[in-house]
């Protein structure tokens, strides 16, 4: 199918094509049935309340970007369902530090981009726009056929539609594959990419964290890390989490320049789930060590109250961004 056939069959409509600049006066198929956006949040699972000043003045907010699922506008077609994402690149500066801005290259105004969640079997459409100056393609990771790679460039200005099965189940992730490749995803083209099982995991607190690093000064080496973007922001906003409950973290490790980078948790131990390839994790243990795009599914809950660091256990690039807190609220608070 061309990309223009998989324009006119995407349910993008008709208002945000013509202030996109994409159709004269045509009209766009409509395939949609009514829109349907799915809620990942379970009811047996308690959310503690975060606090109101984890808005951050930069204009990121990794506290929302946490546990932000993007199920995509649902229709069925020809009996399975369709999960449309719409995403725009787009060059905006965010404010790393007080010493440092930082030029990204993003996806809807996120670093990282949004986390697509699909079911295995689903049918995925990605309406990705170019507005970002430079070209950009989105690769994603899992299987898709040749022509839906991402690794052709998508200039400024233009459309690709990528269209694929979700599959196989696990934890992905996505970034733009132009070169020099480091410096796209560097810049904060990447994002995940999660396709459940067709047995839904049991119900859990679901996060996401992803590690990144920032080369602030173009000499090929990182001088800021983070989680979900923002350097030592979940340090200032510690992530609170409630005693004695199941937390499914799906951690990826998106750092460029550094060859590997670990994952600890204090205090405790998490079970390990390699890629999410799995239904249950595997073995259980305190670091694990992860390859640039590696992922994984960590699990654990915390049985004492308190505050509980995260970071790489390379404490350069700990110090330097890549650290949290988790702050276990008690059952009874
Ligand atoms: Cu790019």
């Amino acid at each position: 199918m061309s990309n223009q056939k998989r324009l006119e069959k995407s349910i993008l409509n008709r208002r945000q094509l013509l202030q996109w600049g994409l159709i004269a006066g045509a009209g766009v198929a409509a395939s949609s049935i009514a829109a349907t956006r799915l809620l990942g949040k379970r009811s047996s699972v308690i959310i503690p309340p975060v606090p109101s000043a984890s808005t951050d003045r930069s204009g990121m907010n990794p506290m929302s970007i946490l546990r932000d699922f993007d199920y995509g506008t649902v229709t069925q077609e020809n009996g399975r369902t369709v999960r449309e994402f719409r995403v725009e690149a787009q060059t905006s500066t965010i404010k790393l530090d007080n010493a440092h801005s930082f030029i990204t290259w993003n996806l809807n105004g996120r670093v990282p981009g949004p986390t697509f969640r699909a079911t295995e079997g689903d049918r995925i459409r990605v309406v990705f726009y170019n507005r970002a100056g430079h070209s950009h393609s989105l690769h994603f990771h899992g299987e898709h056929p040749a022509d839906m790679d991402g690794i052709k460039p998508v200039k400024n200005g233009s459309v690709m539609i990528y269209e694929f099965d979700a599959k196989p189940f696990g934890v992905h992730l996505y970034h733009c594959h132009v070169a020099p490749v480091t410096r796209h995803i560097g810049k904060g083209l990447y994002g995940m990419f999660i396709i459940d099982p067709p047995q839904p995991r049991p119900p859990a607190d679901e996060m996401v964290l992803i590690m990144a690093g920032y080369d602030v000064n173009d000499d090929q080496k990182n001088e800021l890390y983070a989680f979900n973007g923002l350097p030592h922001y979940y340090m200032k906003n510690p992530i609170p989490i409630q005693q004695d409950q199941l937390v499914r973290l799906y951690v990826l490790n998106m750092i460029e320049f550094d060859p590997v980078a670990t994952f600890h948790l204090h205090a405790n131990m998490f079970r390990v789930n390699q890629t999410g390839r799995s239904l249950t994790p595997s073995y259980e243990t305190d670091v694990i060590t992860m390859g640039t795009a590696e992922r994984h599914i960590l699990e654990f809950s915390y049985h004492n109250t308190g505050k509980f660091m995260f970071h790489p256990h390379q404490d350069n690039i700990a110090e330097a961004g890549c650290m949290g807190f988790f702050d276990v609220i008690g059952s009874k608070a």
